[in-house]
């Protein structure tokens, strides 16, 4: 706690609006439950951050200062009190307060449900972004949706995911959130162009013929130690229409409510991704829904502030979280040409200065493309502007490479080989100052092999930014027992400036130091182990190497290969009287898409392959499999303490980056991962020694595929191997149903293995030797867990954002 806020916080004023705020609840403090505490706690809270938020909103520095303003179809920013708490330096004192009201603060913090408003990486990365914003003040807005049902809850039915929708806010409404009516818009969607003459001008003006109101909740986004409140602004979709009394009262029910529920249906859902675009109107709808409402906010608050429309980039930045907000382009474009009637060269000039791009994914059936018919009929200005875009950049294109057709062809917004399609990720390259990916190899491969030619059209625009965690919440808060560790030996500052890390590297060979370091990592073992055995019944031996996968389940993740060499163990332990191993628990978590049949193959085969592990006695507790359910940042904040190895084995060239991996290096887990990603830099930083790097690298895949690859000739020469897939078409795992994960093996058999697990389970299981044997030399382990922690400082979120901030968005921080 700052001194200041010290002085600031009274705790008996504290602990009286807490009861009043129970009281407006509607409870008694005598019979409250938990739960009705927890809320009364949040607005308690929350009325400090509320008015810290506006102030920071009326704060003329920041008005007349330049922000960037963070477009993303996906928050995930897990849950707020503790984080806040934190933040605002209030974390003791509140845990003092509370107990003096007969209450826990950690199991006050239990009862809150996490707000799941994103599916994995990118949408934790945002939530990440804005810590850092906040934290460093450099002024910001996150644009989002209010999604009325987070990702889907999941739980498994005898192996098989199951999906239940998560209704977060209710039904009380959750505590942080703030409606803010009078800076509601109006969107339009459908309807048609008119051509208006004015002044001897012609103009067009869309007239859409279906209008949602978006009512924007703001979640404070609070800056560690720093008084800042910025706001995450999510956008609503409501019914304009005024409720129909008279159908209503005429019975007409259903007539009634219809603009309710077309309304209503609009921010109802996130869309679970399993990286394949899918193309469907609703979800196009609410990227225009998003998108439009941001920019008429960005709109807003840059013409209240005073400021010229044509000075909108020195002001303003909007980064655009993957293409998902692509189409603010040619809105920003359809309001500078038709509402405010600029020429298109001076429109186009301010909004190509104004936006840039972030780029997380190679997988080609991830870029997102929208049919051309769809975009005419649901926003037929937009696609006017789109085709405009188009033609003069062709123009340029043209100049460039006179006459060449195949230039043309790659890089046009249009794709008119089949049904015409408009390439999202064209139009924002095109319409973007500054195009980045998300670590240095996959931002090479970005400019390698996604977009060459643009990188030859526009030298200098595609650059890199590699991510980064907050360390406020994926180790100050996550983890007390190894912040207040680290704090003893190098003082408090280091949430704030991650690289002082590295001063605890001295302490790599200090057997003292080594033992308490691996305590904390044993009491975090023990809390996991203690949730498993209260959730799941299962009993883990906390000596055990905790080996942990978890991340959105997707085949180039290769959540199956990791199943394979979990296979393989089991059948070595149970077949060769002389393997000896140290002991293993393997965890997983991982959601499927609820439309990727592969992915839920593979969690049934894992579910199914534990069950039999777990209850086969020859195993006794040598190797036991754990696939927590549900996974979700909460859940995350208890594993990650508790791994001892953190698995990042896509297949390279697939994963753009990974941020789970620098979590779990961050909490001293040692990784086995492939040459990809961001895995690259984090071997960069802890050394060879300190990582267990394996398989193909992106030349090798390369090579392989030029080859030929084969996986059956590789299933037939490793008998490991060969043995593992078997098992799989036989009733080892599921008896009684032989052939029921048939499904797994198939995709890595015959013309299948698309991400080339069988290649690379070889050099997978040397390295799992080799973790093996280091793991029992329980000095050596230590050292190369500490220095894992004391090496990764590079990967703090608030140096991503720094980067952010001198190579592409020039801001300056606004200190308050
Ligand atoms: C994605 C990428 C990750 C990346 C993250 C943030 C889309 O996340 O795949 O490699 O780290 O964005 O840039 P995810 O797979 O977790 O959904």
């Amino acid at each position: 706690m700052t001194p200041k806020q010290q002085h600031a916080f009274d705790k008996s004023a504290f602990k009286i609006s807490m009861v009043q705020h129970l009281t407006q609840l509607g409870h008694a403090p005598d019979t409250a439950q938990l739960r009705d505490w927890y809320l009364a706690l949040g607005r308690a809270l929350a009325e400090h951050t509320t008015s810290d938020l506006v102030a920071t909103e009326h704060d003329q520095a920041i008005k007349q200062a330049k922000s960037v303003n963070y477009l993303s179809l996906e928050f995930l920013i897990g849950r707020l009190t503790g984080n806040n708490l934190i933040s605002m330096g209030l974390y003791d004192a509140i845990a003092d307060a509370v107990s003096e009201l007969g209450l826990g603060l950690t199991d006050l913090l239990e009862q809150e449900r996490d707000p799941s408003l994103g599916n994995g990486g990118l949408g934790r990365l945002a939530a990440c972004f804005m810590d850092s914003l906040a934290a460093q003040q450099y002024p910001a807005v996150g644009y989002g949706l209010h999604y009325e049902y987070g990702l889907f809850r999941q739980s498994f039915h005898e192996g098989a995911q199951q999906e239940a929708p998560d209704a977060w806010r209710e039904p009380e409404g959750y505590p942080w959130e703030l409606v803010r009516p009078e800076l509601s818009q109006i969107i339009g969607f459908y309807g048609h162009v008119e051509v208006v003459e004015e002044a001897g001008h012609t103009y067009r003006q869309w007239v859409p013929s279906l209008k949602i109101q978006a009512m924007p909740w703001d979640l404070p986004i609070v800056g560690y130690q720093s008084n800042t409140v910025y706001p995450l602004r999510l956008w609503e979709g409501r019914a304009l229409t005024p409720f129909a009394l008279d159908a209503f009262n005429a019975g007409d029910y259903t007539h009634a409510q219809q603009a309710d529920i077309d309304a209503g249906n609009l921010t109802k859902v996130l869309y679970p991704n399993d990286n394949h675009d899918a193309g469907k109107t609703l979800r196009l709808m609410q990227q225009y829904f998003h998108s439009a409402a941001s920019v008429a906010d960005i709109l807003r608050r840059h013409l209240e502030a005073g400021h010229a429309l044509a000075a909108l980039p020195e002001y303003e930045t909007i980064q655009l979280n993957d293409t998902h907000p692509t189409i603010a382009i040619p809105e920003l474009m359809r309001v500078l040409l038709d509402d405010y009637r600029l020429g298109w060269d001076e429109a186009w000039s301010i909004a190509s200065r104004t936006f840039a791009y972030t780029n997380h994914t190679l997988l080609p059936e991830a870029l997102e493309t929208w049919s051309e018919a769809l975009i005419a009929r649901l926003l037929p200005r937009h696609m006017e502007i789109i085709f405009e875009i188009n033609h003069r950049f062709m123009q340029e294109v043209e100049a460039k490479w006179p006459d060449d057709v195949a230039k043309k062809q790659v890089l046009s917004v249009i794709d008119d080989k089949g049904e015409r399609m408009v390439r999202m990720a064209n139009l924002c390259v095109v319409g973007s100052y500054a195009v980045n990916g998300v670590a240095a190899l996959h931002s090479q491969l970005v400019k390698r092999d996604l977009f060459p030619e643009f990188d030859a059209l526009y030298p200098g625009r595609i650059q890199n930014v590699t991510n980064g965690i907050t360390p406020r919440r994926w180790l100050k808060f996550c983890n007390p027992d190894l912040s207040n560790l680290i704090s003893e030996k190098i003082g408090e500052q280091w949430p704030a400036q991650l690289e002082q890390l590295e001063q605890i590297a001295q302490y790599a060979d200090d057997t003292a130091f080594q033992k308490i370091f691996m305590d904390v990592k044993k009491r975090n073992k023990q809390r996991l182990a203690g949730w498993v055995k209260e959730h799941l019944d299962i009993t883990l031996n906390t000596d055990a190497i905790f080996d942990v996968q978890i991340k959105r389940l997707h085949e180039y993740k290769r959540q199956h290969l990791n199943l394979l060499h979990v296979i393989s163990l089991y059948q070595r332990l149970l077949n060769e009287p002389d393997f000896d191993m140290a002991p293993r628990v393997v965890f997983f978590a991982a959601k499927a898409a609820p439309g990727y049949e592969l992915a839920k193959s593979i969690i049934y085969a894992i579910n199914k392959v534990a069950e039999t592990i777990n209850n086969d006695p020859r195993v006794g507790d040598k190797l036991k499999v754990v696939f927590i359910p549900d996974y979700r940042v909460s859940m995350a904040e208890i594993i990650i303490p508790a791994a001892d190895v953190s698995e990042q084995i896509s297949m390279a060239g697939k994963e753009a980056s990974g941020t789970g991996n620098m979590k779990m290096a961050l909490n001293g887990a040692l990784t086995i991962g492939t040459m990809d990603g961001a895995n690259v830099e984090i071997r960069e930083e802890v050394g060879d020694d300190n990582i267990y790097i394996f398989g193909l690298d992106v030349d090798g895949v390369s090579e392989l595929r030029q080859k030929g690859y084969q996986p059956e000739a590789v299933y037939h020469s490793q008998p490991l191997l060969k043995a593992a897939l078997d098992s799989l078409l036989d009733e080892t795992f599921t008896p009684g149903q032989p052939g029921a994960l048939r499904p797994v093996f198939d995709s890595v058999m015959g013309s299948g293995d698309p991400y080339l697990c069988l290649a690379d389970f070889a050099d997978y299981v040397r390295a799992h030797n080799d973790i093996d044997r280091d793991y029992r030399d329980a000095s050596q382990w230590a050292r190369k867990a500490i220095l894992n922690t004391a090496l990764v400082g590079k990967f703090s979120s608030d140096r991503s954002i720094r980067d952010y901030v001198n190579n592409i968005w020039q801001l300056e921080a606004i200190k308050r």
